[in-house]
């Protein structure tokens, strides 16, 4: 048996050398999940990209959009889809420049250090001169804007947050904004050794501690943690925390000595809670006629937050929203309001039940990493403002505090990640996908966007090729070693990129003239030589050894612990080293849409607005359950949760009677951008008024109408909006939709199939 590390999990495996023939969760997990069964499923499943293809098109006419995402695919030899890559590449630096390239190439990839798509990707095209890249992630957009203005650099409050072990030893009460979800925090990005969310709440429960699930499904939280449900109207929370701020204050329970001496700008805030600023009191009864949660729930719930020993806790889907940083600062106001940032058991977080690393205690160093290089671009976008990139090319944007322009892409690469996925509105996406000359993916698998791609070039997957690897934050580094033969023609991301680099003349800048294997031992060694205080085995041992765990200095870690004891020598990373409630920085830029402390502003697609007239369902596109992203969909526990090939979607017995709908139907989700099949599960899990589609399902677009999705994609939906002009992060997880049954014949699925292909001779 071999072990080997994916973002969700370790499992143990044997092979016959071409494929997995048996398959365990590693025995060190206590918690292990289902999510490994994708894993020898999908290896051979026919969409693996089996050899090189260029699109018709391209091939016969050379650069250009025409025919993109609809033309069938000619196989060609790696020979010669490397030296037309190699020409086109040299082309594009040499007439446009490194700026006309887009090479941000966004996305999880595979868990693996050195063959980590994204960072080969990077490390190629900065040798060919640079590229424009991206800021920030789909994952935490918002967060990593926000925070350093409000309470610090996000990697601070993710790294050093309070250890779940404390919080299973000490807190009394968790309030938990989005829920702490046992789906997600199966997955960290890089991987992870021990799952342990239901372990941690059980040990809490165990001592009495109560959890509050603040959350449109009920089924956000592990059963172990008997929570109380809370079901404000997604969106909304803003003022559901608002009034629990104003009970705080009107009722004297805000800790007045902590705030004086730990936060700046609380006046400001405060008056506007009392209505001195706009004459509204964001009073309980204010709240219960935005959020729909009883007044009364609101004032006891803020009485037994000041009376516990409080953790309060927002996911990080909160942010990915219209107006995602109210939520999120809002959540470390009332921790400063209740006084307990830096105690054990109290204060705040940021993800507990968003992936497996959060309340993972920081290690003393990380494990190796293959080194990027230096960009010679600087120009970036924030990454979900690709479709805007490629539709307004010279136009001008703003983002926290700077004034930027969109570049004039021409050629756009992509190594470990799916656009057309992850993005939002993916018929404007696909409309931005015909403006470039050329487009390259690397992807094991024939993703939408691989098949929105003009040369695509097939890798294998992390069980094929040798690595070694640990999760963020976790202590375990996994030796990764090949179970098996790669697919087809399939070659790692490091082979392709260095063929790439001997053709275009900076081979020995690309390689450093290692092999794969000689990159593995370089990299470990120099790593363990940085290291040489601790006792790290040379890398045969590590190779030889099922695993090896690196050291982790405080592993009852609790956030903000030091700035408490001493915020003169701990300040945080603030621009006054204080919690910032109020933020002189942000209110200088004059955003309307995040102005300098949190407020309420109501989204445009939300339950309370007039825009649910039409569309009187909320959408929640979370995470799914059955895989990581679009990775595996084609695998077998992915397949598994499907309803006749379509992705399930889920509502309320009462608005599925409305609309005379059963369980299992084939329905219709429609938005005001575009529409899309799904199975129908009907489930008193979700509250009224919201249906739950979470996203991954492959795009599969019907050929005449890119809006409507035969499959069950969300992203036809959610709005191409941005979070705000702060942060201009993903809000794709909410969205207006209305539901009903699929009259027409139910179409077949296409995208669970290769593309059409046409071999070399027939091109014109
Ligand atoms: N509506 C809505 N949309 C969302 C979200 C939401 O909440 N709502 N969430 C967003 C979030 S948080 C995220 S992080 C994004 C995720 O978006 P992505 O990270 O883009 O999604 P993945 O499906 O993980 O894409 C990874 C791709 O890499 C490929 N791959 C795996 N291993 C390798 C490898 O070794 N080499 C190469 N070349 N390719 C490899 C996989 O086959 C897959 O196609 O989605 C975002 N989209
Ligand atoms: N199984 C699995 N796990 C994953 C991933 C995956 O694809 N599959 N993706 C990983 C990645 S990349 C990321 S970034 C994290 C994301 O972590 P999150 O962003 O926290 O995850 P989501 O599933 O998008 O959302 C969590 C829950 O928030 C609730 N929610 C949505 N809107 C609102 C709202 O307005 N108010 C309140 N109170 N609750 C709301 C929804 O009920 C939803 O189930 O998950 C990671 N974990
Ligand atoms: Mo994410």
């Amino acid at each position: 048996m071999t072990t080997h590390l994916t973002h969700w999990g370790a499992f143990e495996a044997d092979s016959d050398g071409d494929r997995l023939t048996a398959v365990r969760p590693w025995r060190g997990d206590p918690e292990p999940m289902r999510l490994i069964e994708n894993v020898a499923s999908a290896q051979h499943h026919p969409t693996r990209v089996d050899q090189p293809y260029v699109r018709q098109g391209w091939l016969a006419r050379g650069p250009g959009a025409v025919g993109r995402g609809d033309e069938p695919f000619v196989p060609v030899s790696w020979d010669k889809a490397l030296e037309l890559l190699s020409g086109e590449l040299g082309r594009v630096y040499r007439e446009h420049g490194a700026e006309a390239v887009y090479g941000g190439s966004y996305g999880w990839a595979s868990a693996g250090r050195f063959h980590h798509a994204q960072s080969q990707a990077h490390r190629f095209l900065n040798c060919l001169g640079g590229y424009v890249r991206h800021v920030n992630s789909y994952s935490l957009g918002v967060s990593q804007v926000l925070m350093p203005h409000v309470f610090g650099h996000l990697g601070w409050v993710l790294e050093r947050a309070t250890s779940k072990t404390v919080l299973a030893e000490h807190a009394e009460l968790v309030v938990a904004f989005g829920g702490l979800s046992p789906k997600n925090a199966a997955v960290a990005p890089g991987g992870v050794s021990r799952h342990n969310t239901r372990g941690w709440i059980s040990a809490a429960r165990a001592r009495g501690c109560r959890f509050v699930s603040i959350t449109p499904l009920r089924d956000d939280i592990p059963a172990q943690a008997q929570a109380e449900w809370l079901a404000p109207r997604p969106g909304s929370d803003t003022a559901l925390m608002l009034a629990l701020a104003q009970v705080l204050d009107a009722e004297g329970l805000a800790d007045k000595a902590f705030l004086d001496k730990y936060t700046v700008g609380y006046q400001r805030f405060i008056g506007y809670v009392r209505g001195e600023t706009d004459g509204v009191v964001k009073s309980p009864e204010w709240a219960a006629s935005i959020t729909g949660v009883p007044a009364e729930r609101i004032r006891t719930l803020a009485r037994e937050m000041a009376s516990a020993r409080t953790f309060l806790t927002v996911s990080w889907s909160l942010q990915r929203a219209q107006y995602g940083e109210q939520p999120l600062w809002l959540g470390v106001v009332l921790a400063a309001m209740l006084g307990q940032i830096g105690l054990p058991g109290g204060g705040f977080g940021h993800g507990y039940g968003s992936a497996a690393s959060v309340g993972e205690p920081a290690r003393e160093f990380s494990p190796p990493r293959l080194p990027q290089g230096l960009n010679g671009v600087d120009t970036f976008i924030p990454v979900a403002r690709i479709a805007d990139m490629l539709l307004n090319p010279g136009q001008p944007f703003d983002y926290d505090g700077q004034h930027l322009v969109y570049p004039d892409i021409r050629l756009v690469y992509w190594a470990g990640g799916n656009p057309f996925h992850h993005h939002q509105d993916l018929a404007r996406l696909r409309a931005a996908f015909a403006r470039p000359e050329t487009v390259v993916v690397h992807d094991p698998f024939w993703t939408a966007t691989a098949r929105h791609a003009d040369i695509v070039l097939p890798s294998t997957m992390s069980i094929e090729r040798d690595d070694y690897g640990a999760g963020e934050n976790d202590r375990v580094l996994f030796p990764m070693k090949a179970i098996t033969r790669p697919h087809g023609k399939a070659r790692n991301d490091y082979a392709i990129f260095g063929e790439l680099a001997e053709r275009l003349g900076i081979g020995k800048e690309f390689t450093e003239g290692r092999t794969d294997d000689e990159w593995l031992r370089h990299l470990y060694e120099e790593w363990r030589l940085h290291h040489s205080g601790h006792e790290l085995p040379d890398f045969d041992t590590f190779w030889a050894s099922e695993h090896i765990e690196l050291p982790v200095p405080d592993p009852q870690q609790i956030l903000g612990a030091e700035f408490r004891a001493d915020p003169q020598r701990f300040p945080l990373g603030t621009p006054s080293g204080k919690i910032e409630i109020f933020s002189d920085t942000i209110d200088g830029f004059g955003y309307a849409d995040c102005p300098g402390h949190p407020v309420w502003l109501a989204p445009e697609e939300w339950l309370g607005g007039a825009a649910a007239a039409e569309f009187p369902l909320q959408l929640v596109a979370n995470q799914p359950r059955t895989k990581l992203h679009s990775q595996l969909d084609v695998g077998a526990y992915s397949q598994s949760s499907k309803i006749a090939a379509r992705e399930p979607v889920r509502m309320h017995p009462d608005d599925a009677a409305a609309r005379d709908l059963r369980d299992g139907d084939i329905v219709r989700v429609i938005s005001k951008r575009g529409n899309c099949l799904a199975g129908l599960v009907i489930d008193d899990a979700v509250r009224p008024g919201v249906a739950q589609l979470s996203t991954g399902a492959w795009y599969d677009p019907d050929p005449t109408d890119p809006t409507f999705c035969r499959h069950g994609n969300p992203n036809v939906l959610t709005p191409d909006r941005p979070s705000s002009t702060l942060s201009q992060g993903c809000a794709g997880q909410l969205s207006l939709v209305d539901i009903e049954r699929y009259a027409g014949e139910v179409p077949d699925l296409t995208v669970n199939q290769p593309p059409a292909t046409v071999a070399a001779q027939h091109l014109p």
